[in-house]
């Protein structure tokens, strides 16, 4: 389902966009509504994508790891969405394969070729140790809650890089908690609403000069720890809010007051690990 209205007007479009992690939960809703934005839709992952679903798409299976393979699939794109990678906490081994050389052979591939906008899915666990009390802007200090969001960290440090370096821009997207539904009390605060991430992958795409611009993907809920002031050249309003999940989320047992759930900004990612001692 896209959010485009029949009196919206047409859509600015490329003429091929690349998706990375398009088997996993985000990139199979951003599979149809990228549509839009783009003549060609490359979708690639180590997951299996199955057919295209039409002349406007292209199956490129590809493991972020292999750096000749991601130079391959990045040839002839004009603009990348990279949700690609580990989305959870895990084994450094395993994050430093699909995350941190991941985004690396992205960018490496994205400067051989030309192609000068990516959108990059970073997360709060960015920022996950700061304190649910605190409220942060894109300048705050990064506070990484595990390997998952050291990745996340590095990531948005190359994103910077290659901006400085070869003029490749990026949007960082540090996304709070996309799902259909905000599913326990700390999400009623992260929660981003399918349609708002749509809408802030459209103006991360189209907005011209964003340079490297970091923006918290979160919606228009009631109590948002983070303040998007440096990223209002973007011009993104998000339109939801997870207020009418309330009910249900806090007719869940309560969480304990020492609970990293109710501390964090980064939740239980805070408390998850080592692995293998
Ligand atoms: P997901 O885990 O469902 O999807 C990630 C996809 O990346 C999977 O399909 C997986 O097969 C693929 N992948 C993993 N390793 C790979 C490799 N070595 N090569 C190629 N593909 C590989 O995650 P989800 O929820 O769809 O998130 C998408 C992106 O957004 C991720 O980068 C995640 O870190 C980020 N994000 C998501 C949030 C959310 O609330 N859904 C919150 C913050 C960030
Ligand atoms: C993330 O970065 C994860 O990819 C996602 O699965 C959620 O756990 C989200 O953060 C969150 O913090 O709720």
């Amino acid at each position: 389902m896209s959010t485009l209205k029949p009196s919206d007007p047409a859509p600015a479009r490329l003429q091929r966009l690349l998706l990375t992690g398009a088997a996993g939960g985000l990139g199979k809703v951003l599979r149809e509504r990228l549509v839009p934005f783009a003549q060609t839709l490359r979708l690639s992952d180590i997951a299996a994508l199955g057919e295209p679903r039409g002349a406007h798409e292209e199956v490129v299976p590809c493991n972020l790891a292999d750096k000749a393979a991601v130079d391959a699939l990045v040839a002839g794109c004009d603009a990348i969405v990279h949700l690609g990678g580990v989305s959870v906490e895990r084994p450094f081994e395993e994050i430093l394969e699909a995350n941190i050389k991941g985004v690396f052979h992205l960018y490496e591939a994205a400067r051989r070729h030309g192609v000068k906008r990516v959108v990059f899915a970073s997360s709060n666990h960015v920022i996950g140790f700061h304190k649910q009390t605190e409220a942060l802007d894109a300048s705050a200090l990064r506070r990484p809650d595990g390997y998952y969001g050291l990745s996340k960290s590095f990531g948005e440090d190359v994103a910077q890089f290659y901006f400085d370096r070869y003029g490749i821009e990026t949007v960082s997207i540090r996304i709070g908690s996309s799902f259909p539904e905000p599913l326990n009390r700390r999400m009623m605060s992260t929660w981003l609403s399918y349609d708002d991430l749509t809408s802030l992958i459209e103006k991360s795409l189209f907005t011209p000069a964003v340079q490297h611009t970091i923006v918290y993907g979160a919606s228009a809920n009631k109590n948002v720890w983070w303040d998007n002031t440096a990223a209002a050249h973007l011009g993104w309003t998000p339109k939801d809010s997870s207020e009418p999940f309330r009910a249900k989320v806090e007719a869940q047992p309560p969480v304990a007051a020492n609970d990293p759930n109710a501390i964090y900004q980064g939740g239980a990612f805070t408390a998850q690990g080592p692995f293998g001692d």
